[in-house]
């Protein structure tokens, strides 16, 4: 069998909500995923293996949990590190293979050297930030980015002048060059990360759209660990309601409706080229984003499922059976990398510890998940660790640095807006994911599970 063809488009902080297949929101666009997603598979339980951006990537290219690699926070930070030099990587892997490796879009620092010009085994890097240089030929002005992080219309852009349109130019480019050899292509579009600034036209277009709150808007954060409220202060958005964040909510929708237009674009070129029969082409995310959900922005410090499932979609003609819809537990950074080495012929070395996504959804027999476990170490305002577990209704998360820790019932409370922690109702199952932390914990070596803190892992007896 002749080796695959690979795309790997690996957008920023979309959330699992805002694909308009998954039918959980109203107001969402995404016809060309919601087609990929039904002529493969869509991977309805998918998680964040870390959800902040450089560990995450660290996690994409090492096959590794973030404590095996070594790269905690994003590189802003005060521990900033990539991934260990040792650790083999997904992208020289595939190069010393034979593919052609070629990579669009965000870098951000999760290894010691970043990507192009033969280093990690990418023949063609082309960094989201040569746009800019682009744009000025082109005579289109600059942003005025006026509203920080929040975001703003990018009125003076065309929709074929826009970044994911420079972006989804490129990819077009590297895959017209590739197509003699195997390739594997990732596309990493820093969109739909905050700031959103959506093209004219689809800015527009959502402009004036009622948009309904996320399930986990209007949390007045009672009982849960203190940090968040520093969150809020930290971004000054206390006691903001749903019509201050509504801005920011259409703009982020109207960035994944260009998002999906510029995949639609590299997708029919694919097709054109007679690729698409031989090529996995995978969609996914590094995490989430709130936008507004929790009353919070951005990700950080806690486990909800608003920063932590993630979109996975998954098409291979012939390998994956098409418009399937897998429940079992993913993580996505870990799960992604190996599936990619097992669907080129590549023995995964001992490093790589994730599953295999075309194992999950076709034999019955490879051995599923029985919980879904992340981590966190803290971002650029400070170190802060968490461990979450959860099964298919519950989760708890382990706050070793925070004022309490949490729990939630998923199914009764989809917004985790109630922390039942210590509920004598729910007791049975806060011990029961109290163990499988424990035991996940030791059985991935994380450091954090020691002498020290089991007690405070398995609660009180
Ligand atoms: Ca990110």
């Amino acid at each position: 069998m002749n080796p695959p063809n690979i795309l790997l488009i690996h957008s920023d902080q979309h959330r699992y909500d805002c694909i308009g297949g998954h039918k959980l929101r109203e107001g969402i666009h995404t016809p060309n995923l919601d087609q990929l997603a039904a002529e493969g598979a869509t991977f309805s339980q998918a998680f964040a293996t870390i959800p902040i951006c450089t560990p995450a990537r660290a996690s994409l290219m090492t096959g590794a949990w973030p404590h095996q690699h070594g790269s905690f926070t994003i590189t802003q930070a005060e521990v900033d590190r990539a991934a260990r030099p040792e650790f083999p990587l997904l992208t020289e892997l595939l190069s010393t293979e034979g593919y052609r490796v070629s990579w669009t879009g965000k870098y951000h620092g999760e290894t010691t050297q970043p990507p192009g010009a033969g280093r990690l085994g990418v023949a063609d890097y082309r960094a989201a930030w040569d746009y800019k240089a682009y744009r000025e030929r082109l005579g289109i002005p600059e942003l005025v980015r006026d509203n920080g992080y929040f975001g703003t219309a990018d009125l003076d852009c065309p929709a074929d002048r826009s970044p994911l349109a420079w972006q989804a130019d490129q990819v077009i480019e590297q895959i017209q060059d590739s197509s003699k050899a195997p390739f594997f292509i990732r596309w990493d579009p820093p969109e739909p990360h905050l700031p959103c600034e959506p093209s004219q036209p689809y800015a527009e277009k959502y402009k004036d759209l009622d948009l309904d709150p996320w399930p986990s808007f209007g949390d007045t954060l009672e009982g849960k660990p203190e940090i968040l409220q520093r969150q809020r202060r930290i971004w000054n958005i206390e006691g903001w309601d749903w019509e201050k964040f509504l801005p920011t909510v259409r703009l982020y929708h109207a960035i994944i409706e260009e998002l999906d237009a510029n995949i639609g674009r590299v997708l029919a070129k694919l097709e054109e080229l007679g690729l698409s029969e031989n090529t996995l082409v995978i969609y996914s995310t590094d995490h989430g984003d709130f936008c507004g959900g929790h009353g919070l922005m951005d990700k950080q410090f806690c486990m909800y499922d608003d920063i932590l499932q993630v979109p996975l979609i998954a098409r291979w003609p012939g390998k994956i059976p098409a418009g399937v819809s897998p429940s079992v537990f993913v993580s996505n950074s870990i799960d992604i990398a190996q599936s990619i080495l097992s669907a080129a012929g590549i023995p995964a070395p001992d490093t790589f510890v994730g599953k295999d996504l075309l194992k999950l959804c076709t034999d019955p027999t490879y051995p599923s998940r029985e919980y879904a476990f992340a981590q966190y170490f803290g971002t650029q305002t400070g170190l802060y660790s968490c461990r979450m577990i959860r099964d298919h209704r519950y989760k708890f998360v382990y706050h070793p640095t925070g004022t309490c820790h949490e729990f939630y019932d998923l199914e009764t409370d989809p917004g985790e807006l109630k922390n039942l922690i210590g509920n004598p109702e729910i007791g049975p199952h806060e011990k029961r994911l109290r163990q499988a932390l424990w035991d996940t914990m030791i059985e991935c070596k994380d450091r954090l599970a020691s002498f020290w803190t089991e007690k405070e892992i398995l609660g009180p007896t």
